[in-house]
C-alpha cells in the first residue's frame, strides 16, 4: 500500500508505476465525475416537478453536485490532456461534452449568483437546461467509449476517506457561495426555488412566456366557451358564466424559466365545475393542443382563472381564460383554455414535462 502515498502525477518520474497511480487517480475522478453528473441530471428535473418547499432541498442537492464538479476540474483537466494526446477517435465529441459541461455549469452559477442573468435573448437558466439537455447524448457516448474499469481498491477505506473529502468541500463551497450570494452578490432574496421575482402585482411586468414551441393564437372572447367534460356529459360555459361565480386566489406563477410573479387572479376552482370521485384524473386543454393532466386530489387547488389584478386576461397571458396551479411550475398553468374533463387515465400517464 506504500506507493499509494506517493504524490499522484500523470506522468510521473516513477515510471510505469507511477503511470498505473496516475491512471487509478484518473478512474476515481472519473467515477466520481460520473456519479456527480448523474446527480445533477435527477436534481436538475426534480427541482422542476417539485413546486412544493421540497423543491428547494433538490435545488440545495443540485448547487452541492455542481460545486464537487467544479472542484474535481483540476485533476479532471490533467486526465483530458492526457487524453486528448492519445488523439484517439471521437475526441472532438469529448471536447464538445466538455463545453457544453462548461456551459452549463457556467450558466448555472450565472443564474444562482445573479452575475449572469440574461444572453441576449435567452435565460441563463434556458441556456442552462439547454447545454444540459445537448450534452446528454454526448455524457452518455463519452462513458461508453472511454469506459474505464472501476479500480479494485474502490470500496477501500482510502476511497471512502477521498469521497468524504469530496462531499464535504462541495459542501462547504456550497455555504460560501450561497453566503457571497445572499450577503453581496444580486443573486440573494431568490425564491426558494431559485427563482427571480418579476413583476409581482404588475401583470404589466410580468413575462409572457411558452414552454417550447407553443404561440399566442387569437381568440375572440365573446364566442369562446369552455368545455367540461365528466364521462359522457359535456358542458359549457361563457366567460360571462364563469365570471358569475368567480373567486380571488392570489398564488405565484414560478416558470422554470427562472422567474415568478405573484399574482391576484380571479377565476373558478376545478372542483365546482366537475364533481366526481370516481375518475382519475383531471385533463387540462389549451386551444393550441398544449395540455396537462393533474391528479383528482388537485381538483380542490387548482382554478379556471378568467382575470389577473382585476383586468381580463391579455392574449399572452392565457387569456380568455387559463389554469392557476398554485404550489406548481408555471408549465401547468396551462394558458388558453378550451377544455377541462375529468378522465381515467391516471395523473402520471403524460410525459413528465411538455413536449411542445
Ligand atoms: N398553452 C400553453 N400554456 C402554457 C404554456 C405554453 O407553452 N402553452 N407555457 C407554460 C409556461 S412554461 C409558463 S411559465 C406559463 C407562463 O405564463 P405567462 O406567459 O402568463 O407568464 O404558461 C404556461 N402555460
Ligand atoms: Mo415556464
Amino acid at each position: 500500500m506504500a506507493p499509494d502515498n506517493r504524490p499522484r502525477q500523470p506522468s510521473s518520474p516513477l515510471g510505469r508505476f507511477g503511470e498505473t497511480i496516475g491512471r487509478m487517480a484518473g478512474r476515481r475522478t472519473n467515477l466520481a465525475l460520473l456519479v456527480l453528473l448523474a446527480g445533477a441530471l435527477a436534481t436538475g428535473p426534480l427541482s422542476f416537478a417539485l413546486g412544493s418547499g421540497w423543491a428547494r432541498w433538490a435545488v440545495v442537492a443540485h448547487g452541492v453536485l455542481a460545486l464537487g464538479i467544479v472542484l474535481l476540474t483540476p485533476w479532471k483537466s490533467v486526465i483530458a490532456r492526457r487524453g486528448l494526446r492519445r488523439r484517439r477517435a471521437g475526441a472532438p465529441a469529448s471536447v464538445a461534452f466538455a463545453v457544453l459541461v462548461v456551459v452549463a455549469l457556467g450558466t448555472g452559477v450565472g443564474h444562482a449568483t445573479g452575475l449572469l442573468r440574461t444572453l441576449g435573448p435567452v435565460t441563463a437558466m434556458q441556456l442552462h437546461v439547454g447545454s444540459a439537455l445537448v450534452a446528454l447524448p454526448f455524457g452518455v457516448w463519452h462513458v461508453l467509449a472511454r469506459r474505464v474499469r472501476p479500480p479494485r481498491t474502490d470500496l477501500s477505506r482510502r476511497t471512502l476517506l477521498r469521497s468524504g473529502a469530496l462531499a464535504a468541500g462541495s459542501l462547504a463551497a456550497y455555504g460560501a457561495v450561497s453566503g457571497l450570494v445572499e450577503t453581496a452578490l444580486p443573486g440573494g432574496g431568490r425564491r426558494f426555488t431559485g427563482s427571480y421575482e418579476r413583476g409581482s402585482f404588475r401583470p404589466d411586468l410580468m413575462p409572457v412566456t411558452q414552454w417550447l414551441r407553443d404561440s399566442i393564437p387569437a381568440i375572440d372572447a365573446v364566442a369562446w366557451r369552455l368545455e367540461v367534460r365528466t364521462g359522457h356529459a359535456t358542458r359549457t360555459l361563457t366567460m360571462a358564466d364563469l365570471d358569475r361565480i368567480a373567486r380571488p386566489i392570489r398564488a405565484v406563477l414560478d416558470c422554470t424559466g427562472g422567474w415568478f410573479a405573484e399574482q391576484e387572479w380571479t377565476g373558478v376552482r376545478v372542483d365546482r365545475l366537475l364533481d366526481s370521485s370516481r375518475s382519475r384524473s383531471i385533463l387540462a386543454r389549451s386551444v393550441t393542443g398544449y395540455e396537462r393532466r393533474y391528479p383528482l386530489a388537485d381538483a380542490g387547488h387548482l382554478w379556471v382563472v378568467t382575470r389577473m389584478a382585476g383586468e381580463p386576461l391579455s392574449a399572452g397571458h392565457g387569456g380568455p381564460v387559463r389554469i392557476v396551479a398554485p404550489g406548481r411550475r408555471g408549465f401547468w398553468w396551462v394558458k388558453w383554455l378550451e377544455r377541462v374533463e375529468l378522465s381515467d387515465t391516471p395523473w402520471w400517464w403524460q410525459p413528465p414535462f411538455p413536449l411542445t
